[in-house]
């Protein structure tokens, strides 16, 4: 495949394979262009040499083969603009219904925070001023909702197979949400909840960048996704909800401490 030779990550996703056949049909149709454009270039420079052209011809081309080819290259490009550009662009955009992981992507200066609903399914509230250094996305802890909630920095997870939509936002500036593998690439804009959606194919591990220049730490604001088995995201999520429990029952005997006192 050409895309393969032009280096770009191997997609690793069922909604990256359309988006593959297009980049691929785009850039052979490119490489024709480009050659086709090339040999006509030489073959003027050629043609119109001194020696063969002494004299400029003013009148320049009488058939009218250039004007059909221009034709043909405007009716391919805007069949590909409507035939597969929009259609493609239209089913991204979505929020899709069948979604069976909801999560929210919260960047700031300079990582990622992920915030699962839980059991319940319900995103606990959030409030900005709230967060501090053990609550980084400002939970709610009087929220009932946000109980069972999860938050995890830069280590994302999903089940494989399944359709992920991940809202996302920002604290500070605007970053990007890009995930070379999975073929999504979205801003992160404070204020907004922009979802985005995705289905794995493959199980591994796939790097999250920030594809916004967003300050001094830019290139370091690195996540990883993690495509698990069903069993193994069940086991990731059953771990998270244990580290949660433990650290809540460090921090109540230090609050009746500090009551005391
Ligand atoms: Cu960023």
């Amino acid at each position: 495949m050409l895309i393969d030779f032009l280096g770009i990550q191997k997609n690793a996703s069922f909604n990256g394979v359309e988006i593959d056949g297009l980049l691929e049909f785009c850039h052979w149709f490119m490489l024709i262009l480009f050659v086709g454009w090339g040999c006509f270039f030489v073959y003027t420079l050629w043609r119109f040499h001194r020696s063969r052209q002494p004299k400029a011809e003013y009148f320049g081309v009488r058939n009218h083969v250039s004007t059909h080819l221009e034709f043909s290259v405007i009716l391919i490009e805007g069949m590909l603009l409507l035939g597969f550009a929009i259609p493609l662009w239209s089913g991204r955009v979505y929020s899709p219904k069948d979604a069976s992981v909801h999560v929210r992507g919260i960047a700031q200066q300079f990582g990622w925070n992920f915030h699962y609903p839980g059991p319940d399914g319900v995103f606990g509230r959030r409030d900005p001023k709230l967060i501090s250094s053990n609550n980084p996305i400002g939970l709610d802890p009087n929220d009932p909702a946000g109980k069972d909630d999860l938050v995890a920095s830069n280590e994302m997870h999903t089940p494989v197979g399944q359709t992920i939509v991940i809202d996302l936002t920002s604290k500070d500036v605007i970053h990007n949400y890009a995930l070379p593998s999975m073929r999504v690439a979205q801003d992160a804009i404070p204020g907004t909840m922009v979802p985005v959606w995705f289905k794995p194919m493959t199980p591994g591990e796939y790097e999250i960048v920030c594809g916004q220049l967003c300050g001094s730490g830019h290139g370091l604001m690195r996540g990883m996704l993690v495509v698990d088995s069903a069993e193994d995201y069940k086991a990731w999520l059953d771990e998270r909800a244990k580290l949660k429990a433990g650290a809540a029952s460090i921090e109540k005997p230090k609050a009746a401490v500090a009551a005391v006192r």
